[in-house]
């Protein structure tokens, strides 16, 4: 099973910028930790992170017929971006949204996911382990 991460504008900026927010991992440290998780559990991955909306548009369409399974950390497109709940909608490979942080309980412009009904569940404000337990939900829930 193949599994695709994907991270949205300014993720590329974890652990060095507003840490009481975010914390202090950055993004490579959550790259080793779920590689080094996946590979424990025989999957191969492939993380990777824009700041571009149309670029992770495009790699969500060409996930068709290579990953089982998306995971999706679209960060601020979250609440912008009818292209990703487009592509989404579209390729037809179950995508997991999930979010450091718990977006329901921050200003009301992150209330709003316009991935939210696109996708098929969301993960947030556990921190890096959010993206941990979408590797388990990926993991235990991939329809056969
Ligand atoms: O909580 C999350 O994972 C978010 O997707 C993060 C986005 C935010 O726009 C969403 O509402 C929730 C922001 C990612 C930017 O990350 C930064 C990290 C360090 C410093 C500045 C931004």
């Amino acid at each position: 099973m193949n599994i695709l991460f994907l991270n949205g504008p300014n993720l590329n900026l974890l652990g060095q910028r507003q840490p009481e927010i975010y914390g202090r991992t950055t993004l490579g440290d959550i790259e080793a930790q779920v590689r080094e998780q996946a590979t424990k559990a025989g999957v191969t991955i492939d993380f990777r992170q824009s700041n571009h909306e149309g670029e992770l548009v495009t790699w969500i369409q060409q996930a068709r017929g290579k990953f089982a399974v998306i995971v999706l950390n679209a960060a601020a497109y979250t609440h912008t971006s009818v292209a990703l709940r487009d592509a989404i909608s579209a390729v037809e490979v179950p995508t997991i949204e999930i979010h450091l942080s718990n977006i329901h309980a921050r200003e009301e412009i992150r209330h709003r996911s316009l991935i939210a009904a696109v996708c098929w569940g969301q993960i947030a404000g556990f921190g890096e382990k959010s993206y941990y337990l979408a590797l388990q939900a990926a993991l235990q829930l991939k329809p056969s």
